[in-house]
């Protein structure tokens, strides 16, 4: 039976952001409903949106409490709030130490590989041509590859990056769909990375982030 209760969480979001897309498929692997809000990056703020994301940034998460809302913002904060909340969820930590290395692949990906892929398809596709760019954008491909090495290497003997499946596998999810669209990348030289990915993208959570779409190859 349908039920007439408001779901609990509110996800303001810009769909086609990795960080969002983070955030739907946490939710989903916690089996939480939720009411999406887009909000137009273009567009000026809300006073209501900077008061649950001071900085105007997008995903943004507001749980609906009997005592008022909770907001929560930047994805790494939000998926590790549902990890807690959600204690028989796939995303809870079984102890401590599953939780400090999830929390340490979760940390790199979110400012060392996002930030770097983030740099390398700003500096490829947006300032293409640019002189003095070829050399920084060399430097940071470069980089990239190096990290993705590792990364291989790491996923040679392990199924996921902390061992079972964790918030660190969700938010390389969609940062593993940007890869196609740096320039020059050998996806070849790390078969594990890509055995990897294709294990995220099996996952039902995954497939329900994107309703009625399809996946980018
Ligand atoms: N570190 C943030 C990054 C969020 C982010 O960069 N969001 C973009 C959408 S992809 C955004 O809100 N951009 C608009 C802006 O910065 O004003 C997170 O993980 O949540």
């Amino acid at each position: 039976m349908a039920s007439s209760k408001a779901p609990p969480f509110t996800l303001y979001e810009y769909r086609a952001s990795p960080f969002c897309v983070a955030v739907r498929i946490a939710l989903n692997e916690c089996e939480q409903n939720f009411t999406p809000r887009e909000v137009d990056p273009q567009k000026p703020r809300t006073a209501a949106f900077l008061r649950r994301s001071p900085f105007g940034r997008l995903p943004a998460l507001v749980e609906h409490r009997p005592s008022g809302e909770l907001s929560i913002f930047e994805s790494p904060s939000i998926l590790l709030f549902l990890a807690e909340r959600f204690e028989n969820s796939n995303l809870s930590f079984s102890d401590l130490s599953s939780k400090a290395q999830a929390l340490s692949w979760l940390n790199f990906l979110s400012s060392g590989f996002g930030e770097l892929l983030w740099r390398v398809l700003t500096e490829s596709h947006i300032y293409e041509g640019e002189d003095g760019r070829p050399k920084i954008l060399q430097t940071f491909h470069e980089e990239l590859e190096r990290q993705l090495g590792v990364l291989d290497k790491h996923l040679a003997r392990r199924a996921f990056l902390a061992g079972d499946y964790s918030v660190a596998d969700t938010l390389a999810t969609p940062l593993l769909d940007l890869l196609p669209k740096v320039k020059d990348l050998d996806m070849d030289a790390y078969p594990h990375v890509i055995s990897w990915r294709d294990r995220l993208r099996s996952r039902p959570s995954y497939k329900a982030a994107w309703p009625q779409e399809k996946t980018e190859k």
